[in-house]
């Protein structure tokens, strides 16, 4: 069976206000394009399908297009499920129609997915949290694990709540509860994966993540992944990498593009897995990355002066990509200065004016000229038009040198 793992679309998604649904429609044809080429039996989306509980309806249009055209007809089957950035209802809403094509959607850890028939392959067993499917005579049990909110959690986990003292248990003793009771059903004779919307213990985090982590309380530990699984196709980090703790048979597959600017010093992924397993034994289990391309990369530009950052903008024109103008300036960038950038340059998130490290340090060495006194004295007269007395002035000096002391 050969598995296309993916997540965090984030479809919908803007920078500073600016849409990214072009090229995430890039991507989308892109992914199809691999699908095909790869020749996938399973696509595995590892929840962020959407950025909010509101998607825009284009990219609800986008989302239904990809889904279409990767199941070509039912021919490929489809798991979808939801992450903390989605609407669980919503996502599962298209469910009936989605059958048909061979998709599977799951929102919430209770989710069960009705075993029959879906596109030309078939669900052949299901309860909450894990789903037995069979591609062409071979079988994977998938167990599912949708963002697990604390709420969402807990309506799946009934006597694990708490431990034998009473204990409230931990989010990632609970986890574990939860994968070690649905392990049972990986078999011998079955492909087993794991998949979930989850903040790993040891991970690097992208940049552009919504934590779902408050103080530490919903990391998860590697161990919590059953041993006996395959593959485990997470969601939620936008960085690809392996999961720590699961001896590489973990991945979390990143998002597909940049999404802000601490992201751009690494590649985007996606991920095939190949299982093979004939008579009880794993005759295959390989992990391919797959680079995906930039199609508007995130740029910083550092200009010496606005004299420089225009002419940039100007060279830069017919160039395709998001550009943070970093400019070295002695003044506050004038409107006129901005426009004339933008005119040359339409896709620029911000203009950072830089202040001159000689200006700073001359104005520094005008300052510390004068006497604490002094500054004092002029800034009396600029406030109250008189001059300051003595006596304030000897007063506030004293304590100032009572401060300094302590
Ligand atoms: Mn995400």
């Amino acid at each position: 069976m050969k598995i296309l793992h993916t997540a965090d679309w984030h479809l919908g998604k803007n920078i500073e206000g600016h849409s990214r649904m072009d090229e995430q429609e890039c991507f989308l044809n892109d992914f199809s394009e691999i699908v095909e080429r790869e020749d996938i039996d399973l696509v595995i989306i590892a929840g962020d399908v959407y950025d909010s509980y509101n998607p825009p309806a284009r990219a609800e249009k986008m989302f239904y297009e990809a889904l279409k055209r990767l199941s070509n007809h039912g021919e490929r089957l489809i798991l979808v499920i939801a992450g903390n950035h989605d609407n669980p209802q919503r996502l599962e809403a298209p469910g009936p129609l989605a059958r048909d094509h061979g998709i599977l959607m799951a929102g919430v850890p209770k989710t069960i997915i009705e075993p029959g028939t879906y596109g030309n392959h078939e669900v052949v067993d299901s309860g909450a949290g894990f789903v037995e499917i069979q591609i062409n005579g071979e079988k994977a049990m998938i167990l599912l694990l949708p963002y697990p909110s604390e709420k969402r959690l807990n309506e799946v986990l009934y006597d694990e709540v708490t431990d034998d003292s009473g204990n409230q248990k931990s989010y990632s003793d609970r986890i574990f509860s939860y994968f070690n009771q649905l392990e049972s059903h990986f078999r011998e004779d079955t492909i087993n994966l794991v998949t979930s919307h989850i903040f790993a213990m040891g991970s690097e985090e992208g940049g552009s993540e919504r934590s779902i982590q408050l103080g530490g309380t919903y990391i998860v530990e590697g161990r919590c992944f059953p041993d006996m699984a395959h593959y485990i196709a997470l969601g939620h980090i936008h960085k690809p990498q392996i999961i720590p703790g699961t001896k590489g048979r973990g991945r979390y597959a990143g998002s597909p593009i940049h999404f802000n600017r601490r992201e751009i010093t690494y590649g985007k992924k996606c991920m095939v897995v190949e299982i093979v397993v004939e008579n009880g034994k794993t005759l295959k289990n390989n992990i391919r990355e797959i680079d995906l391309k930039i199609y508007k990369p995130i740029e910083v530009w550092q200009c010496e002066s606005v004299e420089a950052a225009i002419l940039k903008c100007q060279e830069n024109a017919e160039r395709s990509c998001w550009v943070y103008l970093e400019i070295e300036t002695d003044h506050y960038i004038r409107e006129d200065e901005i426009k004339k950038m933008k005119e040359y340059k339409a896709d620029i998130l911000e203009v950072i004016p830089r202040l001159t490290t000689i200006l700073t340090e001359e104005k520094l060495e005008k300052l510390t000229e004068q006497s604490f006194g002094d500054v004092f004295k002029e800034f009396y007269r600029k406030e109250r038009g008189t001059e300051a007395d003595d006596e304030v002035l000897e007063l506030l000096l004293s304590l100032v040198l009572q401060e300094e002391k302590s």
